[in-house]
């Protein structure tokens, strides 16, 4: 099923026309990311770190720490980075889960590189762009969440490797698809 009929298949919201057209037209064989970033989990403890973004992209929801990959640095040194920066701890542990592509029907593209960590050195404190909230592994705040959050984030707290893609109209999901991913990812 290509997306344009997933989100036409009547499992979930109709897609608005603007973007029923631009799913007419959409590939993911000719897929490229007009910008690459970054997630990273800490999970120590039955415990994941989870934040409140104040800033960016999915302002106001909860997802993990992460943000842009700058020109020149590994995936996994953004990912590490932008923790420090957001929530002041620095991961410990750090390997590659998943990898995770988004369309928005507005025609912006995120590719998405997931990490996990086994703990962190420091505690977690507020900044201007996150508040740090630990989070019982049996209690995580879906509804607070991106939609995707629910099919993929299970996979990581499982310790499962897993790639996805993912269309959004705003930030209503129209369509997902997820599978484990064969063998360990590398890193980069
Ligand atoms: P900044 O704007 O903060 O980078 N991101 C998403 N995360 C989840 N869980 N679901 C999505 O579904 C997402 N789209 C983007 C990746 C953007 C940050 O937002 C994440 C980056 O950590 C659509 O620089």
């Amino acid at each position: 099923m290509t997306p344009a009929e997933a989100a036409a298949s009547g499992n979930g919201a109709a897609p608005s026309p603007a973007a029923a057209r631009f799913l007419a037209g959409f590939d993911w064989a000719r897929w490229e990311p007009d910008e690459l970033a970054t997630l990273l989990f800490i999970v120590r403890g039955g415990r994941v770190l989870l934040i409140e973004k104040h800033r960016g992209l999915g302002r106001g929801k909860i997802n993990g720490p992460g943000g842009r990959i700058e020109p020149g640095e590994t995936a996994e040194a953004a990912a590490v980075r932008e923790v420090e920066e957001e929530v002041l701890v620095r991961p410990t542990g750090v390997r590659r889960m998943g990898e995770l592509r988004f369309q928005f029907t507005n025609g912006h593209a995120i590719g998405v590189e997931v990490f996990r960590a086994d703990g962190c050195v420091g505690e977690p404190g507020p900044t201007e762009e996150a508040t740090p909230l630990w989070v019982a592994l049996d209690a995580i705040p879906y509804d607070r969440m991106w939609e995707d959050d629910a099919v993929w984030l299970p996979f990581l707290l499982r310790g499962e490797p897993f790639s996805g893609r993912f269309v959004f109209d705003e930030d209503r999901m129209l369509d997902s698809h997820l599978e484990p991913s064969p063998a360990p990812p590398t890193a980069g």
